[in-house]
């Protein structure tokens, strides 16, 4: 059977992107991987899986981050090491492939000097309004993860050089880019691609959950019960907001890396949209949207205040206090209602 017949995403003219991207980047001896900055489990899995695909097929890859690994994803690095580029290395690789963002500035300092090497640099992503620098782009925005397409350069080339490392690491992104596939990205394709991972890496899903989500501080849970308290809706009980103090973080014990996943809480209120977690930072508020109605795209919203993302997950910043944010972007957010 033909798994991408179930999805409209998949259709002949993505193999085409497919395979010109394929038919290009082989022709490359050493490939530079790099995944954004303060990375997740979508670009980092992605990351390990590419590399390993590139590697499988004669070529010589290294991967890059300019930040540290999150701790419960340290495991990846058994399958492929992941390290800190430096502006000196540059020169040694033919190509650049940028995965999970679609901006340079995302991949952080070195990886911005790349666009002046004069040579070809690839994106794998499915965020909006890729720069126009690509060599070969592919671009899918209705994809669940970058993950979920590098699955797909896999069955487009050849399957079978999915391995338990590829299936791990591809798998990592499926489920967090997902919130474990109860985004509404999530297509019939995204879970014949899980399944298929699972068959072929010769794993059960609580394998990788339990790495993810089985191993927080506790700490980390007293900082999400503070937040927890500070949950309030607005415009009619359709935009709820969550934040996070620099107090709350001072008297837990945590960092700003200690609020992964708290957006979802807010959105889980009964009747509630859209919704925005508020995280003050040594110099600046940090926004986390998130929308579960076509109604919302907090792709517009958080463009208003210098972010962007996906329609339905997005992230920005204020400068000023927390109410002044809170004053600014709820103005913004009932707009759209
Ligand atoms: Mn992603």
């Amino acid at each position: 059977m033909d798994l991408w017949q179930c999805s409209p995403i998949f259709g002949a003219m993505k193999t085409f992107i497919f395979n010109n991207f394929i038919s290009k980047i082989t022709k490359h001896q050493t490939v530079a991987v790099f995944s954004h900055v303060r990375p997740d489990g979508d670009c980092l899995g992605a990351q390990v899986g590419f590399s390993l695909w590139l590697q499988k097929n004669g070529i010589k890859a290294s991967a890059f981050n300019e930040d540290e690994l999150p701790e419960n994803m340290h495991w990846l690095q058994e399958f492929f090491p992941i390290r800190k580029p430096s502006e000196a290395q540059l020169s040694e690789f033919d190509a650049f492939v940028v995965l999970d963002g679609n901006a340079l500035h995302r991949f952080g300092d070195v990886a911005e000097k790349i666009a002046d090497l004069g040579k070809p640099v690839y994106m794998i992503d499915h965020h909006p309004d890729p720069e126009d620098i690509y060599e070969e782009p592919i671009s899918v925005v209705s994809a669940s993860s970058t993950c979920e397409l590098v699955y797909r350069l896999f069955a487009e080339h050849n399957i079978d050089q999915i391995d338990e490392p590829v299936a791990k690491a591809l798998y990592l992104g499926l489920v967090t880019d997902t919130g474990s596939f109860q985004f509404d990205s999530v297509k019939p394709a995204t879970l014949h691609a899980a399944a298929d991972l699972l068959d072929r890496g010769r794993f059960t899903p609580n394998v990788i959950t339990n790495k993810i989500y089985a191993s927080r501080p506790l700490k980390q849970l007293k900082l999400l019960s503070m937040a927890l308290e500070t949950i309030e809706t607005h415009a009619q009980g359709k935009i709820a907001t969550i934040t996070i103090t620099q107090e709350m973080f001072t008297r837990t014990g945590t960092t700003n890396e200690d609020t992964e996943g708290f957006v979802q809480y807010p959105l889980s209120v009964e009747g509630v949209l859209a919704c925005v977690l508020f995280r003050e930072d040594e110099d600046r508020i940090k926004l986390s949207l998130r929308s579960q109605s076509d109604s919302i795209d907090v792709n517009k919203w958080a463009r208003k205040f210098n972010g962007g993302g996906h329609k339905k997950a997005a992230g920005a910043h204020f400068v000023g206090t927390l109410k002044e944010a809170k004053k600014a972007v709820l103005k913004v957010g009932e707009e759209q209602l």
